[in-house]
């Protein structure tokens, strides 16, 4: 059964306008589209604070959006202390459901101190411990609270835009055909009481010498970071006081805090 009045491979004259008539995107009505533009794939955000801490009840920044539980996976249950204040939002995987998204949470600058908006891709939990992660790293940039308060806002938007828009890894934009498997799972806005935090988690981290190709495309990684998206010039350096350079970290130094650690620096 067709449905409809057709025999089976019979050619159907389509009413293109019509049709066309009826296609409403997001950009012609705001409220009442019919049609969403998908992304790569879909992407979850997970959000904490201190009031989300040690409570069972959810207290993200957009209560009406339901709760979803943790995927159960090895590398949920060996992070299980660290994911327990952390709650899931919501997935979304249409550029119309991101929109709705950021127009009903919290601006960076207007969140309290010491929350933390975790935007991945859905399957990978925002924890070293999850198998996406594990052998990877984070680009990452710390802004002083004062200077950069009336700055952050977009540069949370536009670091998550090159997250779901894919354009951060340079292999994914380059290779024709293929789809390599993107180094990005997740990037993280952080606020701490004098300075806000911006990450981008890789897949993968180069260990060493051997590992020329995959620091090469870490490093076009945080130059996008850094210029395209942050909006820094390249040869510009930012350290100062609280402020950090455009710097990359395995999460296995992470763990170390420091000590012996190999920072690669854009
Ligand atoms: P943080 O919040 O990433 O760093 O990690 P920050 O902002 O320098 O520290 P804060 O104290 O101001 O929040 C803080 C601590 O959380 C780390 O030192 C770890 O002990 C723990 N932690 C962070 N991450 C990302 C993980 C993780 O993925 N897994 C586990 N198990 N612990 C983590």
């Amino acid at each position: 059964m067709n449905g409809d009045d057709s025999e089976p491979g019979e050619i159907q004259e389509v009413d293109m306008q019509a049709q066309a008539e009826t296609i409403r995107t997001v950009f012609s009505d705001p409220t009442n589209f019919n049609v969403k533009h998908p992304l790569y794939s879909p992407w979850t955000l997970w959000f904490d604070s201190p009031a989300t801490k040690g409570r069972n009840l959810p207290q993200t920044p957009m209560t009406s959006f339901p709760q979803t539980p943790i995927p159960a996976t090895p590398g949920a249950a060996a992070a299980q202390g660290w994911m327990e204040d952390i709650k899931r939002v919501i997935t979304f995987d249409s550029v119309e459901e991101f929109w709705g998204l950021y127009h009903n949470i919290v601006q960076p600058s207007l969140l309290p101190q010491k929350a933390n908006y975790y935007l991945f891709k859905e399957g990978i939990i925002p924890a070293w411990e999850d198998d996406a992660n594990k052998l990877g790293g984070k680009w990452s940039i710390q802004l002083p609270r004062d200077k950069n308060r009336a700055a952050v806002d977009k540069m949370w938007l536009y670091t998550m835009l090159a997250a779901i828009g894919e354009t951060f890894d340079p292999l994914l934009a380059s290779e024709e055909g293929e789809s390599p498997t993107s180094l990005i799972t997740g990037v993280i806005l952080s606020t701490r009481p004098q300075f806000f935090r911006i990450s981008i988690w890789t897949r993968s981290a180069p260990s060493g010498a051997d590992d020329d190709k995959l620091r090469e495309r870490i490093e076009a990684i945080g130059k996008h970071f850094k210029v395209s998206v942050l909006g820094y010039q390249d040869s510009q350096r930012l350290a100062g006081a609280l402020a950090t350079e455009v710097e990359f970290l395995s999460h296995k130094d992470s763990e170390k805090k420091g000590k012996q650690a190999k920072k690669i620096i854009v």
